[in-house]
């Protein structure tokens, strides 16, 4: 039976045909992408290309809003905005198809966009969005058609098809969808492989331990380690297909492979990465124990050309950044190819099989996770990913120290309160932190062990105070007998400064 002209469909089921429409599309695309290439996901795309396209103010603010959880926050809200956009375009198709039918058309290209600017771009990785586009695009057609049969005829018939067809387009979806996130896992254990062989790897051991007071650890442990990179998903090699590709300004040409990498001389190296991200007090820092191969060695097996000032590295979900290549080739600098941390193989989500660990600069200009290429050039040449966002080029890391007790607040008995936090300034180490409280006089803070100047300091102290409210400030001096700077700076464009302050009551 025809609808009539006048047919008009309820708006919840308007509203449901174009949500479902979008969601066989979005698990079509899950599907197609866990059998051909896991990270074209077209959703994961779209939320990689507003992570490429945010301003830098809206990074910043979702970084220090929601932390590590700013991934699933971001997947939350693309979801919100598509579940808007339903009922926006559902309640516009009601009488006629053609808004929801544009609508799930635009829905479409912007995956297919998104996918295609993304800067590791295959041609495969269209296959998943172009499926998606259109099976939402069919999907809306056939139910929005069912929909206006039943609703003009209101037979028992036309209803039943209709809710048949949801009922299949919705199994389907979830099987289909569920079946593309599992075969987006990785099969094999590699990690375990790569821990197993290091664990039996002749490693030449630092000297010197570090020690600390029972509060922050001197060593972080992986699960605790902060996590800062822009991957929605985090990249899933295996250091068996894993290669290293040494090229641009240089002599000789390289390509590394895993097990060309775990034939060099392997060491280890205590070292405290920095996010530049890091407000005075924050907590993106953190220390642990790698083991890799000299990229200094590395960068000379390839030969650098004079004048080619930047080593350029790209992830393998293309991010990149810029360092200095005189600070990789410094003598003593201890610039690693890293392949484990803290006594396994590096976690995915800290750039398994191998990043890059450079002592003394920021992770955002260093520290490149899933590291696949190095381009020796010049920074007059290529910008990396932060710089182009209006980040520093080069990225020193400040002396900075940070209070850990007393907590920001807290309320403690009258008397001897103990304070203590830690201090930083890789690679120059510090030489002495300094407390004062209500403004008194400087009292020197207790100082631990460290392995060098590459990692943070543990400091501790005592002070006397009275009944009331009371604010204690501290300066940490570095190896070199520079004094931290006073004056307040925030991380835009190179990195927070400024004496770290604590507001405490004793009763
Ligand atoms: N591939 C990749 N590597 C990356 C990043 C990234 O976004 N992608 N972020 C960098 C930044 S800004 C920092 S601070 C460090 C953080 O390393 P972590 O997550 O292991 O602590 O990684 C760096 N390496
Ligand atoms: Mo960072």
């Amino acid at each position: 039976m025809k609808p009539s002209l006048a047919t008009t469909l309820r708006a919840p089921v308007a509203i449901g045909v174009l949500l479902l429409a979008i969601v066989a599309a979005l698990a079509a695309g899950q599907l197609v992408a866990g059998l051909v290439a896991p990270s074209s996901s077209p959703f994961l795309q779209v939320g990689d290309a507003v992570v490429r396209l945010a301003p830098a103010p809206v990074v910043e603010f979702a970084k220090s809003a929601f932390g590590t959880a700013d991934k699933p926050v971001l997947l939350v809200g693309i979801g919100v905005v598509l579940l808007l956009v339903a009922v926006g375009a559902g309640l516009a198709s009601r009488r006629f198809a053609t808004v929801g039918q544009v609508t799930v058309g635009v829905l479409g290209v912007l995956g297919i966009a998104a996918t295609a600017t993304n800067p590791t771009f295959a041609p495969t990785d269209l296959l998943a969005p172009v499926v998606a586009a259109g099976v939402g695009w069919w999907v809306f057609r056939e139910l929005h058609r069912r929909a206006m049969e039943y609703t003009g005829s209101a037979d028992g018939i036309t209803r039943r098809r209709f809710l048949q067809a949801t009922a299949v387009v919705g199994g389907l979806s979830v099987v289909g969808g569920g079946a593309g996130v599992l075969l987006g896992r990785p099969t094999i254990d590699s990690r375990a492989v790569v821990t197993a062989r290091l664990a039996a790897a002749s490693v030449a051991r630092e000297t010197g331990a570090g020690t600390d007071f029972g509060l922050t650890p001197y060593l972080t442990p992986n699960t605790d380690f902060y996590r800062i990179d822009t991957a929605l998903r985090v990249p899933q090699l295996r250091a068996e297909d894993w290669s290293l590709r040494v090229h641009g300004m240089v002599d000789r040409e390289l390509t590394l492979t895993f097990d060309d990498l775990l034939a060099r001389p392997l060491v280890e190296r205590t070292v405290t990465l920095t996010c530049v991200s890091n407000d005075v007090g924050g907590d993106l820092i953190s220390t642990a124990r790698f083991v890799g191969v000299e990229l200094a060695d590395v960068l000379r097996a390839a030969g650098p050309r004079p004048g080619a000032d930047q080593v350029f590295s790209t992830s393998s979900d293309g991010w990149t950044a810029g360092t200095p290549t005189e600070v990789l080739l410094e003598p003593g600098r201890g610039a690693l190819l890293a392949v484990g941390m803290n006594g396994e193989a590096l976690p995915t989500e800290h750039g398994f099989p191998v990043r890059m660990v450079v002592p003394g600069l920021y992770g955002y200009v260093s520290a490149t996770k899933w590291v696949t290429d190095l381009e020796l050039t010049t920074f007059a040449a290529r910008e990396s990913y932060w710089e182009q966002r209006g980040w520093g080029e080069r990225g020193p890391i400040k002396t900075e120290a940070r209070i850990d007790l007393p907590r920001p607040f807290a309320a403690v008995p009258a008397g001897a309160v103990t304070v203590a936090g830690i201090a930083w300034s890789q690679p120059r180490g510090i030489s002495r932190v300094e407390y004062s409280v209500d403004g008194g006089p400087w009292a020197e803070a207790e100082l631990a062990d460290t392995v060098g100047g590459d990692t943070w300091r543990m400091w501790r102290g005592s002070v006397e105070v009275g009944a009331g409210s009371h604010t204690m400030r501290v300066r940490a001096t570095d190896g070199t007998g520079a004094l931290q700077t006073e004056r307040a700076a925030d991380v835009l464009p190179d990195g927070a400064t400024g004496w770290p302050a604590v507001i405490f009551t004793a009763r």
